[in-house]
């Protein structure tokens, strides 16, 4: 909206014209949402102890997590109010695929928002039961996923794969179960990385600087075409949208950093991993999502191991907890030095995704 109206005073005074660019406006919505989030912040951890949005420990987990009871949790709702904020200030709002990475954004932040309000407020551990949770999750996948398919061009079913230029599979049909697999599948992955103080918010904000790139490339015929890339029309618009959240993680983790003045909670986690998947789909960068969040990938195979192994051997384990930063944490590594590794990792992720642009 805003840049509209800047942009319209290109005709009094060139300079104006600038707004345009959506690397400038790119910027613009990373530093509004940061800002957004920084004033937001302790008003918002003001209002969650007010009202007693504290966190529950389970008995079972680490000692040391003991002391974190209580902690401001639903923290989430800094970063949609944020992103929301900056994208409707910064963002061509005629743009239908801004609009698919909101709801996404939104509609699994609700999902988030109910689970954990019956949990903190209604003192019910369960929140609104894993079943009912995953319904809903799959259902706005769908919703998601069927629009995309129409949407996204000739090639709205096309698979881009990492490193191989000449094959990229047709899945027709099949584009829609894949669609829900990637944005179900990386809601619950960052729900699972979400143990540590500043343990996912970090790695959540690298994906999306690397998918604000990808969106830009994406989105601009030429570099599409240079790259052998799918070109999505109106996907650039989508840097916007990822801007916005890079810039909100930031002003979330200056309150998320160890040791944590709040938690995101599901309202935060579910609609990062959400997000991420939709933009993932929407930039036809599907596959390359597994090597952008690495790290989400590597904590859900650790459940996934030692689930199958635990019910395989009738009780043993592979990992001493999983995921895999409570078997760090078991070891004896302090919180604070795993959390850091597990970004430093995140980044060499990243990077290596982003060399496989040229590495095909
Ligand atoms: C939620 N939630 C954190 C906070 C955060 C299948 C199984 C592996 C599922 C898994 C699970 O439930 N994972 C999803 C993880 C919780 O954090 C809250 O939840 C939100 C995210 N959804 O925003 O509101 C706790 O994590 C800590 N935390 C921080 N700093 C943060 O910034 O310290 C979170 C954010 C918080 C706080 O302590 O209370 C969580 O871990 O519960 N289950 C597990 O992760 C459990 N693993 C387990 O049961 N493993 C078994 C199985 C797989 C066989 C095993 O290995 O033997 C672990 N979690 C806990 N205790 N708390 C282990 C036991």
């Amino acid at each position: 909206m805003l840049w509209k109206f800047l942009y319209g005073l290109h005709t009094y005074y060139f300079p104006f014209n600038v707004f345009r660019y959506i690397t400038f406006r790119t910027i613009y919505a990373t530093v509004t949402a940061l800002f957004v989030s920084l004033l937001l912040g302790p008003w918002l951890i003001e209002r969650l102890k007010e009202h007693r949005v504290g966190q529950i420990i389970r008995e079972d987990g680490p000692r040391s997590h003991f002391q974190k009871k209580g902690t401001p949790t639903m923290g989430g709702i800094l970063i949609l109010l944020s992103v929301l904020f900056s994208v409707l200030l910064w963002a061509d709002l005629s743009n239908p695929l801004v609009w698919v990475a909101l709801i996404a954004l939104l509609g699994y932040g609700a999902i988030g928002c109910w689970d954990d309000y019956m949990k903190v407020k209604l003192g019910n551990p369960k929140g609104i039961g894993a079943k009912r949770k995953f319904i809903l999750q799959v259902a706005l996948a769908l919703v998601l996923a069927i629009f995309l398919y129409g949407r996204l061009g000739p090639h709205s079913s096309d698979l881009l794969v990492p490193f191989f230029k000449r094959i990229s599979p047709h899945l027709g049909l099949l584009y829609i179960p894949f669609a829900l697999l990637v944005i179900v599948g990386s809601s619950n992955a960052v729900n699972l990385t979400d143990g540590m103080d500043g343990l996912a918010i970090v790695p959540a904000t690298i994906c999306f600087a690397t998918y604000a790139t990808i969106s830009y490339l994406v989105g601009h015929a030429r570099f599409a075409h240079y790259l052998r890339i799918f070109h999505v029309s109106g996907a650039g618009e989508v840097a916007i949208f990822c801007g916005a959240l890079v810039g909100a993680s930031l002003g979330f983790l200056w309150f998320n950093s160890y040791p944590a003045q709040m938690f995101m909670g599901d309202t935060g986690s579910l609609a990062l991993g959400g997000a991420l998947g939709v933009v993932a789909l929407i930039t036809k960068h599907e596959l390359l999502l597994a090597i952008v969040g690495g790290v989400f990938v590597v904590e859900t195979l650790s459940v996934i191991i030692q689930v199958a192994y635990f019910k395989m051997t009738g009780g043993k384990r592979v990992f001493r907890m999983a995921p895999i930063h409570h078997h760090f944490e078991q070891k004896g590594l302090p919180e604070p030095k795993i959390i850091v590794r597990f970004w430093i990792i995140s980044l060499v992720f990243a990077l290596f995704a982003l060399s496989t642009l040229k590495l095909r």
